[in-house]
């Protein structure tokens, strides 16, 4: 049995829900360096930083993406963490490529909601093999966590992407598979929710097209600063989109139809 082994019931709960909570994988000497380079991140923000909360605003709501180019902390938790590996089981995939990281951080008394959403309409990626690690660096409380729409993976739907500033604007994005997203909160009795309560060294392993969105932080004390990693198995392709992507990494040289790995992406498994 390979280090950093995920039991068949996590691997099956992945697979099935689209989400599953995967307890203590993560050392807490990771989540350490983690979070001291999320909070230089903020100090010292990487060009695609966002913040979503409105000017004049209570809390913050800061987003940013790629640490992994920027933080030898974040770097070396893609290449060297068990991550990697665990994202081979889930995808049940031999090679694995990392994607592209995005932080988000809802400080204290933050109202802003992450709206409901999945994620791949937001990538120029085809493939099944899509898997993101939502690794909580502070604990958090199921009231302020990530809720999932159990099985929404395999609806066999994809829905428009809209930025996360409040007000929900929609990305412009030409493609005729796009819906628009169902209102999930009027649907709530239609549909069957995964959240946790999480303490650090936790994370949540989640399907590129499973249905999630999240509360703000209402705690007066809490942070909730949250690193989510993305990581690609053998089936992925990079694909053509018209219109806007996001995150919007360019200069990749890749074109439709190609195999991720490259230096924007690179190949982590096999090592
Ligand atoms: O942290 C959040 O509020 C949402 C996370 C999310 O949407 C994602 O990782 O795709």
């Amino acid at each position: 049995m390979p280090a950093n082994a995920l039991s068949q019931d996590d691997i099956h709960r992945y697979r099935e829900d689209g989400a599953a909570c995967l307890r203590s994988v993560i050392p807490m000497e990771w989540i350490e360096r983690l979070r001291s380079a999320v909070d230089a991140d903020m100090a010292s923000p990487g060009p695609m930083r966002r913040i979503n909360t409105p000017q004049g605003g209570e809390g913050l709501f800061f987003v940013d993406f790629q640490l992994w180019q920027r933080h030898e902390a974040c770097r070396d938790f893609v290449f060297e963490s068990p991550a990697a590996e665990l994202a081979a089981q889930l995808m049940d995939s031999r090679e694995v490529v990392y994607y592209h990281d995005h932080l988000l951080v809802k400080e204290p008394h933050t109202p802003e909601r992450t709206p409901w959403h999945h994620d791949q309409p937001y990538y120029p990626v085809d493939g099944r093999q899509i898997v993101s690690f939502w690794l909580p660096l502070d604990p958090v409380p199921r009231e302020s966590a990530v809720e999932f729409v159990r099985g929404s993976h395999r609806w066999g739907r994809w829905f428009r992407p809209q930025f996360f500033r409040q007000g929900g604007v929609d990305m412009q994005v030409e493609d005729t598979r796009l819906e628009a997203m169902p209102d999930i909160e009027a649907e709530r009795s239609q549909h069957e929710f995964l959240s946790w309560d999480m303490e650090p060294g936790d994370l949540i392993a989640f399907h590129a097209l499973t249905v999630h969105g999240a509360p703000g932080n209402r705690s007066s004390a809490l942070r909730r600063r949250a690193w989510a990693t993305r990581w690609c198995g053998e089936d992925a392709r990079y694909a053509a989109r018209a219109g806007q992507i996001s995150p919007p990494l360019e200069g990749h040289g890749l074109r439709p139809g190609d195999a991720l790995a490259c230096e924007m992406f690179p190949r982590v498994l096999p090592r």
